[in-house]
């Protein structure tokens, strides 16, 4: 296998489960021809085809059902239903995107109903059903009733226009710019089902680091054609737009938001988009951000240039994500700036003061993407203002596509952060959907999606994919839940294969942090591609990028102190999280270099001292690669040789590289701190100026 099909491979079953399946799906009803019935309808078909050798035929419309028959129906029930007004009353509950499927009978023959208020719902329910079967659920017991918790559910792709990906690891973009838009690969329709078999309901087609040509009409036409595949699926597109475009397609003499010239070239633009998309989204705006211009270059705030933008979107009903991802350097040399209190002090002030068709777009953590990093403190803070939350599904700090890392249980841990309202617990998941005061955010997730052959990389980063899409429709799922539904799907439902795999999963994403940034360490990586250790650096431009300025070890101690004695950005966080976080003996262990400088003597819990601690983590995170690998080899018998093989390769990569992680780390913290190795410690492998001259501007040459 290639890893094409994704997690919709639809096997054939085992022949006991092949009969009862065979039975309860002899044909398909569907109410009417619009093209996302008629998807729904090729979906059910393409399925029972994998998993029974043989498709259902088509019922035509007012021919009498059979038994078995698969009825899909929209808002009208079928006549002749058994418990039409149980259905009835779920149908209401589910909302214009939810559906319902159960067994029941119609005109006294047993039929499986697949119901909803939209034709979307359709879709979704038909796929639900799908990944029960795959599960291998008998027919018989699939009763589903489920909505989004979420209206807005976008993948953001950090496509360039040359077909470059930033922070790509799968090749090059899927969206073939060079031949849109007369030509269409069907990898764009298999895009769009994978998505849709999630509930993702939006995609952003280009670069946060965007250009002005995205607007041009000849991209807009592009983007228009990836439209027109996408839509049948529920997917709207949106686009990236670049604050300075209209200055720079030489259209306005400025790019001021206040300026009535500049809001009517942004007025005139949205019109001519919504003539070519009619269902078009919006954009998503990075201003003022890592050297991106914005409308502080004129002397306005982000609310100013978010409106504009908005107002320019709002009859047409489409909306601004504005980042909320913004840190500058100190303005004088000596002042003590933090960048993880940046985006708060940016962004608080100006809670309550965006139009009601703009969203804030904040990432999980306050740095940037970590293998770790507490919950944002805007999603505390933000009451009146809906927020979207950015993960990044594409592993840029955790190891690329070589590394195995499941980032269901980052994106859980983090959904699942209790930011206080008040008195009350209020978890981020919460936030999103406007239960502060019904301003209903989104939540967007960085592509790991590319041209390669299985889209991600590698096998296990589908699982990225897959775990962002089912946390966005449902933010209360259980990431070992997703895993497991994953790899029913991916490899086979079969508990030998499934409890290994999903135990390796589990672990995975503890084991990077052990080996990379432990115990709240952030930003060790190396510069400009972030792969690898350089905890070392310290001789960037900007202080705010070099490691040195995130851990801060030295002969006394290590980590960044954002109590009030350093930063304080602890105070950014509700009262009551806040307390917990500015004691190190109440901050979690995982958090504590986050939020404190230490003596390297400091006692923790386990009665070690930091120091000892720390290189045990190291030296936990490269025994837990050891040990994922020998799983995986027990798994050999049960998976097809060749995703077998490409997973055991980068397993076997991962573990070098996790102990380079180690023995850089801890050559370099040894070196700072002057302390000799905990007894029965290893000693790295190499002298610490081995690992410091390890240069690779393009690729590692690395064990
Ligand atoms: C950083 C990436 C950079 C992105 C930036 C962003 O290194 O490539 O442009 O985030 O999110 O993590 O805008």
């Amino acid at each position: 296998e290639d890893g094409y099909d994704l997690w919709l491979r639809y096997r054939a079953l085992p022949a006991a489960q092949k009969t009862a399946l065979a039975a309860a799906a002899t044909g398909i009803a569907a109410p009417d021809d619009t093209p996302t019935v008629r998807a729904a309808a090729a979906e059910l078909k393409r399925g029972l085809a994998g998993m029974l050798g043989r498709a259902p035929d088509a019922i035509p419309a007012n021919a009498k059902v059979r038994a078995g028959t698969i009825v899909l129906a929209r808002a009208t029930l079928p006549a002749g239903l058994a418990d039409a007004d149980a259905v009835r009353r779920d149908l209401a509950s589910v909302g214009s995107e939810g559906y319902v499927v159960r067994r029941t009978r119609q005109d006294g023959v047993p039929v499986t109903l697949i119901a909803a208020n939209s034709d979307i719902g359709l879709l979704y329910g038909s796929f639900a059903w799908l990944r029960q079967l795959q599960l291998g659920t008998a027919p018989d017991g699939i009763a589903l009733a489920d909505k989004p918790a979420l209206p807005l559910r976008v993948l953001n792709h950090w496509d360039n226009l040359d077909r470059t990906v930033e922070r790509g690891y799968a090749g090059e973009s899927i969206w073939n710019w060079w031949e849109l838009p007369n030509i269409i690969d069907p990898r764009y329709t298999d895009y769009a089902r994978a998505n849709a078999s999630l509930g993702i309901n939006g995609s952003v087609l280009n670069n946060v680091n965007a250009k002005a040509e995205v607007l041009s009409p000849a991209f807009i036409a592009k983007a228009a054609a990836i439209a027109n595949v996408l839509r049948p699926y529920g997917i709207r597109v949106y686009l990236s737009v670049r604050w300075s475009t209209p200055l720079e397609l030489k259209e306005t003499k400025t790019a001021d938001p206040l300026d009535p010239a500049v809001a009517a070239w942004w007025a005139r633009k949205a019109d001519e988009i919504y003539r070519t998309i009619p269902d078009f989204g919006g954009f998503l705006v990075k201003a003022n951000s890592e050297g991106q211009p914005g409308p502080q270059d004129y002397g306005r705030n982000h609310a100013d240039g978010a409106n504009m933008l908005a107002r320019a979107l709002a009859p047409h009903k489409g909306i601004v994500m504005w980042r909320a991802f913004v840190y500058s350097p100190p303005a004088h040399p000596n002042q003590v700036s933090d960048r993880a209190a940046q985006a708060y002090d940016q962004f608080k002030p100006l809670d309550g003061k965006f139009d009601k068709n703009v969203l804030v777009q904040v990432k999980n953590g306050a740095i940037d993407f970590q293998p770790r990093e507490p919950a944002h403190p805007l999603f505390g803070a933000m009451p009146d203002t809906p927020l979207v939350m950015e993960f990044q599904v594409t592993k840029e700090y955790l190891g690329f596509a070589t590394h195995l890392v499941y980032l269901g249980s980052l994106f859980q841990e983090t959904l699942r952060f209790d930011t206080r309202a008040g008195n009350q617990p209020m978890t981020v998941a919460r936030v999103l959907e406007g239960a502060q005061d019904g301003r209903v955010g989104g939540i967007a997730g960085v592509a790991n999606i590319g041209s390669s052959r299985n889209w991600t990389g590698s096998t296990f980063d589908q699982a990225n994919w897959y775990a962002y899409g089912r946390l966005a429709w449902n933010p209360d799922l259980d990431s070992r839940a997703i895993a497991r539904e994953w790899a029913g799907q991916t490899f086979a439902p079969d508990a030998r294969v499934v409890d290994p795999v999903v135990a390796m999963m589990m672990r995975s994403r503890e084991a990077v942090v052990d080996y990379m940034t432990p115990l709240g360490l952030h930003h060790m990586m190396g510069t400009g591609h972030h792969y690898g250790p350089a905890p070392w650096v310290d001789d960037l431009a900007r202080a705010d990028w070099n490691p040195v300025y995130y851990h801060r070890a030295d002969k006394n101690g290590i980590g960044f102190d954002r109590t009030a004695k350093g930063s304080n950005a602890v105070a950014q966080y509700a009262p009551e999280v806040a307390r917990r976080f500015a004691d190190p003996a109440t901050t979690p262990p995982e958090f504590l270099l986050w939020f404190h400088h230490l003596p390297w003597d400091y006692r923790m819990p386990d009665g070690r001292t930091l120091w000892t601690d720390l290189v045990a983590h190291y030296d936990h995170g490269v025994a837990e690669v050891a040990a994922m690998q020998a799983e995986w080899q027990r798994l050999r018998p049960f998976v097809d040789a060749r995703r077998f093989d490409d997973v055991a390769q980068r397993l076997a990569q991962q573990q070098r590289e996790a102990a380079w992680w180690r023995d850089a780390c801890i050559a370099y913290f040894q070196h700072q701190s002057g302390l000799p190795l905990p007894a029965g410690v290893r000693a790295p492998a190499q002298p610490l100026d081995y690992y410091r001259k390890q240069a690779f501007p393009f690729a590692p040459g690395h064990g």
